[in-house]
């Protein structure tokens, strides 16, 4: 009545056909059983000219679903009569099967960065790299990684990378079976090292007519995450570098410029300048005739008699007659007071006034 085709050991797809009829009624459908439940039907009116008709049946049975080992099959013939059989093969109704099915599937390899994290995906640490695989069946047989395009390495055990910068980390595994992974690649970061910043003045001391020029250098040691942020702070005004502060009308004293960068991981570094701000008798002339230009003292009489005076107490310091400088300075000072508020304008009296006084202080 039947003939059942089938293979002991099958892996994959499988196809379970043969050829069944029955006199005074017709097949209906055709069960395919197996592990005794039903698992659906073939299909059934294929051609089978050696049995004189379309008796044929065909199920594609795909095996890769079931575990490996011993399955049993039955094909059951319903006809439209109510009747029912199991169809027999060499005399049996259930047939063993062994599914050996094939490992197709490559493992997966996954990994694990441990490190201390910064900005922007850098770590500020070394990095240990621990690599762990799983494979669907025949198990994994190794793990391999490389550095930057270099050789492949076998993995063993968690490895610390400590190479500064950008770092292309490629892994994948391959199966007992012989499947390889596609490739997984991943980019590491790590900039251990601060940024440098160096932050210096031309002179130490700096009178108000001298310009007072900002210095400083910044650089991230390569390879790093490179600088991100500078911000160089000049009595609370930013500034940058290489430009010039004006200090004309600033008060006598001490100045910082204070420098602070960061790299794009997070970390910063901070560096100082100072200077003083002095006076002197020479600046003090100066001081005169830059008011005298910008009209703070807007009398040409007032300026000579003024300048006269300075050059006086130059001539009696640089003879080392400190005293009688210092009397002809109490002078100007007198001068620049009398003329506060008319001749001289209030601002250009307070800075006159100041340096006067720490010259005064500083004669010798
Ligand atoms: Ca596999
Ligand atoms: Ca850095
Ligand atoms: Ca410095």
């Amino acid at each position: 009545m039947t003939h059942l085709l089938i293979n002991t050991i099958v892996a994959g797809t499988s196809f379970i056909e043969g050829w069944a009829k029955i006199q005074d009624s017709t097949i209906d459908q055709i069960e395919i059983w197996i592990d005794g439940s039903h698992q659906g039907n073939a299909t059934y009116g294929l051609p089978r000219p050696d049995v004189g008709g379309d008796y044929g049946y065909q199920w594609a049975w795909d095996t890769t679903t079931y575990p490996n080992g011993i399955h049993t099959i039955q094909v059951k013939a319903v006809a439209a009569n109510g009747e029912s059989a199991f169809l027999p093969q060499n005399g049996e109704t259930t047939i063993q099967i062994d599914v050996q099915n094939h490992d197709i599937t490559p493992p997966v390899t996954s990994i694990k960065l441990d490190g201390q994290a910064g900005n922007d995906n850098w770590y500020v640490t070394p990095v240990e790299i621990t690599l762990t695989a799983t494979d669907d069946l025949a198990g994994v047989q190794g793990i391999n990684y490389r550095i930057d395009g270099g050789t492949w390495q076998i993995y063993q055990a968690p490895l610390t990378l400590v190479d500064e910068g950008i770092t292309n980390f490629e892994f994948r595994s391959i199966d007992q079976a012989g499947n390889v992974e596609p490739t997984q690649q991943r980019q590491i970061k790590i900039d251990t090292r601060s940024p440098l910043v160096d932050t210096w003045t031309d002179q130490a001391d700096y009178t108000r007519i001298e310009p007072f020029i900002v210095r400083y250098t910044v650089s991230d040691p390569e390879p790093g995450s490179g600088l991100d942020t500078v911000v160089a702070a000049f009595e609370e005004q930013t500034v940058v570098a290489d430009q010039t502060v004006d200090l004309f009308w600033a008060d006598l004293g001490s100045y910082t410029l204070e420098v602070t960068t960061g790299d794009y991981a997070g970390w910063t570094t901070t560096d100082q300048a100072s200077f003083n701000l002095i006076a002197t008798l020479d600046s003090l002339l100066g001081t005169v005739d830059h008011l005298c230009e910008l009209g703070d003292i807007d009398n040409k009489g007032v300026c000579k008699a003024l300048s006269q005076r300075l050059e006086h107490a130059l001539q009696k310091r640089d003879a080392e007659q400190l005293q009688i400088a210092a009397n002809t300075l109490n002078v100007f000072v007198k001068q620049v007071k009398t003329q506060a508020g008319k001749h001289i304008s209030d601002r250009g009296a307070r800075i006159l006034l100041m340096d006067a006084q720490y010259v005064i202080e500083h004669l010798n």
